[in-house]
């Protein structure tokens, strides 16, 4: 990764592959579409990347691959958000700018683990 402005590298805190609709932009709602994708957790920021699996061989260079999109965890809030679908294990992350996420995850122990720690990347924001 790339040198901070302070130039420093940001520190890589977690990455693995969840199901991920946005489900708002800008405070305005959007048909939900599902879809895995490989979510890096690296600085104040979370990096969605196409799923790796969907991608053909070819098209795969580590390294070389461009986020599909990025979220500023910065005043963001995560939420529990069960009623929000019908697949267990959800959570919401809204960001400052009214952007909105849903993460998700078959397996428990995964996902619980994501929620602590983008939430303790969100409190560590909070007291800078
Ligand atoms: C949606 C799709 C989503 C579902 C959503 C449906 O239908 O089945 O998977 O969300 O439910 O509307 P479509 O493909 O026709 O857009 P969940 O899987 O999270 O339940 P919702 O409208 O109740 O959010």
């Amino acid at each position: 990764s790339s040198p901070d402005s302070d130039g420093r590298t940001p520190e890589l805190e977690k990455a693995g592959l969840l199901n991920k609709t946005k489900i708002a932009e800008g405070g305005r709602k959007l048909r939900k579409n599902w879809s895995p994708s490989w979510v890096v957790l690296v600085g104040n920021s979370l990096v969605f990347f196409k799923d790796p699996k969907s991608q053909t061989p070819s098209s795969w260079k580590p390294g070389n691959s461009r986020p599909e999109s990025s979220v500023d965890l910065r005043g963001a809030q995560l939420h529990w958000a069960n009623e929000l679908s019908s697949k267990k294990n959800v959570f919401k992350l809204r960001t400052v700018t009214g952007n909105e996420f849903l993460l998700q995850s078959e397996t428990d122990s995964l996902i619980r683990e994501w929620y602590s720690t983008i939430q303790n990347v969100i409190d560590r924001l909070d007291r800078e």
